[in-house]
């Protein structure tokens, strides 16, 4: 997946129509630095290697969620299983912002997460079958991915769950004097739970370096965000508790790279937490359970006209960065990496039933 470094740059322009709210907090005092509306959006430059990455690892989680619902029909895969498709942009453009000490906190759709912090394919798609060579040794499935080397901390199916967990991953690393920050992802259904509020009130009054990540995908389950929320606007939360925001369009990955890159550096150089909504729509249905009965054909139609993957190859294409040759050679590495991964999980053997308590109890307190 690696691509050579080229000294080729691009700015790519779209149009549409974006309201962009830059909240901060400046001696105690909420401060609103910009509103705007806009139909035209200048894209940062982007260098040719790293735009054929970002690609790269869009089609990679697309094409993995892919092969999950097709196992899923098959009954290879068992039990929850949310898909990020149409959501890859947030968090391969969010991802960019981290470094390898930074945690990460991811929910239950945390597929795209897992992939993008390099977490091997094989030891997920083990973890999705149940098998004991899993990342979380089947105890988990889709909705539990860990992996302590890279910092994530979980796939956490309790909505809001992963929150108070962040704040508690950057607390211990104040009182420890170590210098990262803790990525928080959380849906827009999680802004309804008591621990969203709870959370941002610690992070801000212990000046805890949290970056919230809120993906906003309009939809908790069947509910649409205005049915549970007085303030669509998510990104005004953040002020109320004295932290800075922003909000993104999660439709495209270098909006979503350039918001992350300036919230973390904002986190980093303050040490106080931020909270960034990224404004995203999933193209399936909220799981493999839901018959999707709560949206409308056209509307989910007229948000895959502004599919991630498919707009940004159109762009790299018509800036002749990307040619067919290309995507071939991007799209085998992938389908090859796919079946490794599959292959593994096959091979996989089952965890042994007097093994299914362990990890449930502690043995000593640290
Ligand atoms: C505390 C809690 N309440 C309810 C549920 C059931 N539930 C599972 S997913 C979900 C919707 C969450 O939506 P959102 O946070 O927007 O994330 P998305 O699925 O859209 O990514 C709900 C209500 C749960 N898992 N946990
Ligand atoms: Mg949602």
């Amino acid at each position: 997946m690696a691509e050579k470094l080229s000294v080729l740059t691009i700015t790519l322009n779209a149009h549409r129509t974006l309201r962009r709210t830059r909240h901060s907090v400046k001696d105690g005092q909420r401060v609103e630095s910009m509103t705007t509306t806009t139909d035209q959006v200048e894209r940062p430059t982007v260098e040719r290697g790293h735009a054929l990455t970002l690609l790269a690892e869009m089609l990679r989680i697309r094409r993995f969620e892919e092969k999950a619902a097709e196992l899923y029909s098959l009954g290879k895969i068992r039990g929850f299983l949310h898909l990020y498709i149409g959501e890859e942009a947030v968090a391969v453009g969010a991802m960019q912002s981290l470094t390898k000490e930074d945690n990460i906190v991811a929910t239950y759709r945390d597929h795209g997460h897992a992939l993008a912090r390099s977490m091997p394919m094989a030891s997920l798609m083990a973890e999705m079958y149940g098998k004991g060579n899993g990342c979380s040794h089947g105890h988990g499935g889709s909705m539990h991915f860990f992996d302590k080397s890279l910092r994530f901390f979980g796939g956490y199916a309790i909505v809001g769950g992963g929150l108070p967990i962040a704040v508690g991953l950057a607390l211990a690393d104040k009182l420890q004097n170590r210098c990262a920050l803790t990525a928080c992802f959380f849906g827009d259904g999680a802004v309804a739970e008591g621990e969203f509020h709870e959370s941002l009130n610690l992070a801000a009054l212990w000046n805890l370096p949290v970056l919230f990540l809120c993906e906003n995908n309009l939809y908790a389950m069947g509910t649409a965000l205005e049915r549970h929320q007085s303030q669509t606007d998510i990104n005004l939360k953040g002020p109320a508790y004295g932290i800075a925001s922003d909000v993104a369009d999660g439709m495209d990955v270098l909006a979503v790279e350039a918001a992350a890159r300036r919230a973390a550096e904002t986190v980093r150089e303050s040490g106080n937490p931020f909270l960034l909504e990224i404004r995203t729509y999933r193209f399936r249905a909220h799981s493999m359970a839901d018959p999707d009965l709560y949206r409308t054909k056209e509307e989910v139609e007229h948000w895959k006209k502004r599919d991630p993957i498919k707009t940004f190859e159109g762009h790299l294409r018509e800036t002749g960065l990307l040619d067919d040759a290309r995507l071939t050679e991007i799209e085998a590495t992938i389908d090859a990496e796919i079946k490794q991964a599959v292959a593994f999980a096959e091979a996989g053997p089952w965890e042994p039933v007097g093994d299914l308590a362990r990890g449930v109890y502690t043995a000593a307190v640290p």
